[in-house]
């Protein structure tokens, strides 16, 4: 086990309600918001705005972590319609509106920094045009991409990166972490997870890359390596973090060996001293449907926690039974939740007084306005109508 022990005092363990220290900074509790898309930004601009603010705000508490939703670094890393950007001067004056208003309950929140590579459609930059990737093979699985207006199309083939456009790659993540830094962000954390840019160079089911970039472990974590060093450049190790997706396979991903592969990343971000890993377990996908947790599949948490030295975060599926459990026997530090965040915005109250939990409605997850967003009942609002 790495870190903390799990064990506070004599014989009482620590549980989701005890205070961490995750890096640079104090939580006062372990119940952390997951980086969540809902597509909801200002257009045209990709422009953060006072209902995303009210909506970041009802889920902050004091002391508490939230991750914001992925955020593109670059008009080309963009993939979803109005989901928002952190590479212009508006967007980084909406993000103001954010962390002001999470600051004000107390709360903590990390920008996500996201670049899509192949999941991404010309018509989202049409200024940009065909979306980039280790190599030039598009998703295979049936996924879709969405256009500016919301409609499922097919992949385009992306364009393979040249190996002269990967230090500009770089230089986007460290330009996107400055901006954050302006927006008033508490830290970042680099979406290594879930198809996209960065995950598409780790595995070899979607990089056949002969170059430094490709090929061996070493080389295809070379991206994501140079990511985090650049980004810790900008805001210290102590405020950044890295989601990973070891065991993934939404989005036509996969590796041929995703220990050895994730093991060799988990172990070099732990020689790197950042604050916190943040791993998703496989049981569910991205946008991934409800399903019941398989008995079968790989713990990652089981299988990576041990090779990390700092704060290891743990998503995907979990209930208050399920979390509790996975702290107190330290497979993790914290927990991240998402669906159940996105339809009770004071979770982390809820979960402390074992509070009954609103239901979420899969249907308004994408996209619109404050259904479904901003207008899930707190406990207050529950107890005052009853
Ligand atoms: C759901 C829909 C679109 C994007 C991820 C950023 O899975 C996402 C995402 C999730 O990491």
């Amino acid at each position: 086990m790495g870190g903390v022990g799990h064990l506070m005092g004599m014989d009482k363990r620590i549980g989701l309600m005890d205070g961490l220290r995750v890096g640079d900074v104090e939580l006062s509790h372990r119940v952390v918001m997951a980086p969540l898309t809902r597509l909801r930004s200002t257009q045209p601009g990709d422009v953060p705005n006072a209902m995303n603010a009210t909506y970041y705000a009802q889920r902050a508490s004091k002391g508490g972590l939230l991750i914001s939703e992925a955020t593109q670094i670059s008009l080309q890393g963009k993939g979803y319609p109005a989901a928002p950007g952190i590479h212009s001067a508006e967007q980084v004056e909406g993000w103001k509106l954010v962390t002001q208003a999470v600051h004000a309950k107390g709360g903590l929140i990390f920008l996500q920094l996201w670049h899509v590579g192949r999941m991404s459609h010309s018509s989202l930059h049409p200024e940009a045009g065909l979306p980039v990737a280790p190599s030039a093979i598009a998703p295979k699985d049936g996924s879709k991409a969405m256009t500016a207006g919301f409609e499922q199309v097919e992949f385009e083939t992306p364009r393979a990166l040249e190996l002269g456009e990967i230090p500009g790659i770089v230089t986007q993540y460290r330009q996107a972490a400055e901006h954050a830094k302006a927006a008033g962000f508490d830290g970042v954390e680099v979406h290594g997870a879930n198809g996209y840019l960065l995950d598409q160079f780790l595995e070899d089911s979607s990089n056949k890359r002969t170059d430094a970039y490709g090929g061996s472990i070493e080389n295809r974590a070379r991206l994501l390596l140079e990511v985090v060093d650049a980004v810790v450049g900008v805001w210290g190790k102590g405020r950044v973090g890295v989601r990973l997706s070891p065991f993934g396979t939404f989005l036509d991903m996969g590796d041929s060996d995703p220990v050895a592969l994730f093991g060799y990343v988990v172990k070099e971000l732990s020689r790197r001293g950042i604050a916190y890993v943040h791993m998703v377990e496989p049981r569910v996908g991205n946008a991934g449907a409800d399903e019941p947790v398989s008995a079968d599949v790989v713990s990652t948490a089981e299988t990576f926690r041990g090779m990390f030295d700092g704060v290891f975060i743990s998503a995907g599926g979990y209930d208050a039974a399920s979390a509790e459990e996975a702290i107190e026997t330290g497979r993790a530090d914290a927990i991240a939740f998402g669906r159940l965040f996105i339809s009770n915005p004071d979770l982390p109250e809820r979960l402390k007084k074992k509070a009954p939990l609103n239901a979420y409605d899969r249907s308004t997850f994408y996209g619109g306005g404050e259904h479904g967003y901003t207008d899930y009942p707190a406990l207050e609002a529950v107890g005052a109508s009853a």
